[in-house]
């Protein structure tokens, strides 16, 4: 037996207590640190896999088109990326809660909007010093609008778990055009939609217990803190409810029936140190009941905190929520594309435990008890996280311990727990290493197609070349399709996505030039109206005391104006209109030692308000490559000494 078989049998066998499981849960960086490298995947039990591998094709040559889009998450980097499926190529990001150079996101007017809009009164003042906005963010969950349990391409929501925010991103233009901040609440991570009849409610879970209020007065007194699980409506993007809740509030997910929502709980011990929250065994299922909390809302229960109605969902026999005890920490949690059937991930217990939703009525009727909904609970492997589904019965879940991903069969999984001698389990395949997440095509929806699966691994050690200590994750492209699962492609990506959607092309239709009646940019062209200005034609300066509003069309390859003057200490707002019609010829535009540069996309207008603080002469130039004489497409500002 090698060293590293060694190894990974030691940590087996330190699994073998719920201590232990703490332990090698939670430690996976610092075992296989420690020299074992290829150790976790490497040594994985035989694969159980037969019959045929899949065998779509994956390599989408030049010109061709991806099947699908990927909205992947950016983890701490605060942005979405988009990626084409099965190619994995990156199309795009979206800037959210981020500060980003290339498009001006955080610098212009018009994203300055969308950044401070939605804070409290509170996080304003903080930032008045700092700013104005928050330029760090943890994207965690990116989840599409739905419409009849499958996806109608309005928009994609997601979290910041760093600040507390949801913002909500417009799939016409793929730009994020809302984020709020969540009262009362503070972190937000788990988040998902309503999928019937439509989104509808974004749901987002406090991970973090605080005092209610948080101003200083509770401190250090653990009991008096509360987890709140919100609900954000979609279209006004206002906080509908909020509940406190017992224990604390992982990963969410929501059913087929517009009925209920469930999220993981891994503190139920309401601790605040590792050991505390490890304690016991045991956590717990968290179930939402909406329409009982929607009659709560319009009885008017609960109290208004902060702008927002919190319920009081604590307690064993509320009306709102139910607590179903679950195996030791569950972190994920995924709603089968049958309807029927939601996935809570083991984590620290090696289970899944499969829930009928069709139990929850009689459990809020108190006929059967929380455990009565449980209708299978198979042992998988190593630290579950996640659940995904290929809509033919089967589901694959990430063991991240166990660097594995586990296809097991539904029904199979049932019959077992029944007392039948069957073995759900269908194939291991390692992946490389330490999957957190994983997602399969349309696999969140009603429409599950089991052609692809995604592995977003944490680690990559040595699959890529050294780039240093930094190392980027790995995702890996599975083909599902068969009755073996087959890794067909490795690709590395920059910090940190968290998870992804897979939507198949026909569901999204973005358009290639911006509509002149954007909301987008609807305050630069109301300014402008009252300047007297077209913006599709003028370029010209007005001065209002000493604020300046400097108008100009961009049309490759030139600025509407060659220079324009204005007095040292002036507050100057520059509108950038691009006038040309065509598709992909954007204009940027940056002042040099100003620190400004923005992106104009074909018939948007960006506009950015700065202090001319520096006297002298400042060169203003196209950034964005545009044509023959881009290098040519730029102007002058000068700045007259106060
Ligand atoms: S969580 S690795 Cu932020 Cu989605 Cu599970
Ligand atoms: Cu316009 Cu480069």
């Amino acid at each position: 037996m090698t060293k590293d078989n060694d190894m990974r049998l030691n940590r087996r066998q330190l699994l073998g207590t719920s201590v232990a499981v703490a332990a090698g849960g939670l430690a996976p960086r610092a075992v296989i640190g420690a020299g074992a490298g290829l150790a976790a995947a490497a040594a994985a039990g035989p694969a159980l896999a037969q019959g045929t591998p899949g065998n779509l094709e994956y390599i989408v040559h030049p010109g061709e088109l991806d099947e699908y889009y990927v909205l992947l998450s950016g983890g701490q980097s605060g942005e979405v990326r988009i990626l084409g499926l099965p190619s994995m190529r990156e199309l795009t990001r979206i800037p959210i809660f981020n500060r980003e150079s290339a498009t001006g996101w955080g610098l212009t007017n018009e994203s300055r909007k969308v950044l401070t809009e939605g804070l409290t009164p509170e996080t304003v003042a903080f930032l008045k010093d700092k700013g104005g906005i928050y330029t760090n963010g943890d994207a965690h969950h990116p989840h599409p609008s739905f419409t009849d349990g499958t996806y109608d391409g309005r928009y994609f929501f997601i979290n910041d778990k760093a600040n507390t925010r949801v913002a909500r991103v417009r799939l016409d233009v793929m730009r994020c055009d809302k984020i709020i901040e969540l009262p009362n609440q503070h972190t937000v991570h788990g988040l998902r939609v309503q999928k019937y009849p439509r989104t509808g409610y974004v749901f987002a879970n406090g991970e973090d217990g605080v005092p209610l209020p948080n101003d200083g007065t509770v401190l250090d007194d653990p009991k008096q803190y509360y987890s709140i699980f919100s609900a954000i409506d979609g279209d006004t993007m206002e906080v509908a409810w909020q509940i406190k809740v017992d224990g604390n509030l992982d990963n969410v997910d929501a059913d087929y029936q517009g009925k209920y929502a469930f999220a993981t709980c891994y503190n139920s011990e309401g601790g605040t140190t590792l050991e505390e929250m490890m304690a016991k065994d045991q956590d717990w299922l968290s179930v939402f009941n909406i329409q009982a909390i929607e009659a709560a809302v319009k009885a008017g229960e609960g109290q208004v905190l902060n702008g927002v109605r919190v319920l009081d969902g604590t307690g064993e026999k509320n009306k709102l929520v139910r607590y179903i005890p679950v195996p030791n920490g569950p972190h994920g949690i995924n709603t089968a594309p049958d309807g029927i059937h939601i996935v809570a991930n083991g984590k620290l217990s090696p289970t899944c435990t499969v829930f009928d939703v069709r139990r929850f009525d009689d459990l809020f009727a108190d006929k059967i008890g929380g455990r009565d909904c449980v209708v299978a609970e198979p042992e998988l492997g190593l630290g579950p996280l996640h659940t995904a589904f290929d809509g033919r019965g089967n589901a694959y879940t990430t063991l991240f311990i166990d660097s594995q991903i586990c296809k097991w069969n539904i029904e199979d999984a049932i019959k077992a727990y029944k007392g039948e001698k069957v073995d759900p389990i269908r194939q291991k395949l390692d992946v490389h290493y330490q999957p957190g997440h994983n997602h399969t095509s349309m696999g969140q929806t009603k429409e599950a197609d089991g052609k692809w699966l995604i592995s977003l691994n944490k680690f990559s050690k040595d699959r890529f070349l050294n780039v240093g200590p930094l190392k980027p994750e790995c995702d890996q492209l599975i083909d599902i399709s068969g009755d073996e699962m087959k890794i067909v492609h490795d690709n590395p990506t920059f910090a940190e996505p968290h998870d992804a959607t897979l939507v198949h092309a026909s569901k999204f239709n973005p358009i290639s030039i911006w509509d002149r009646n954007d909301p987008f940019f609807a305050d630069a062209v109301a300014q402008a109206k009252k300047d007297n200005i077209d913006l599709l034609v003028d370029s010209q300066v007005i001065r209002d005391g000493n604020k300046v509003r400097v108008y100009m069309t961009s049309s490759a390859p030139a600025f509407g104006l060659d220079s324009f003057t204005v007095k040292q200490g002036d507050e100057v707002t520059v509108y950038v209109t691009n006038i040309d019609d065509v598709e992909d010829l954007t204009h940027g535009f940056s002042i040099i030692n100003y620190g400004i540069n923005m992106e104009v996309a074909p018939q948007a207008t960006a506009s950015v308000t700065f202090k001319a603080e520096r006297a002298g002469v400042y060169w203003y130039y196209c950034s964005w490559f545009c044509h023959a004489m881009h290098m040519e497409m730029k102007g002058r500002m000068l700045v007259e000494k106060a």
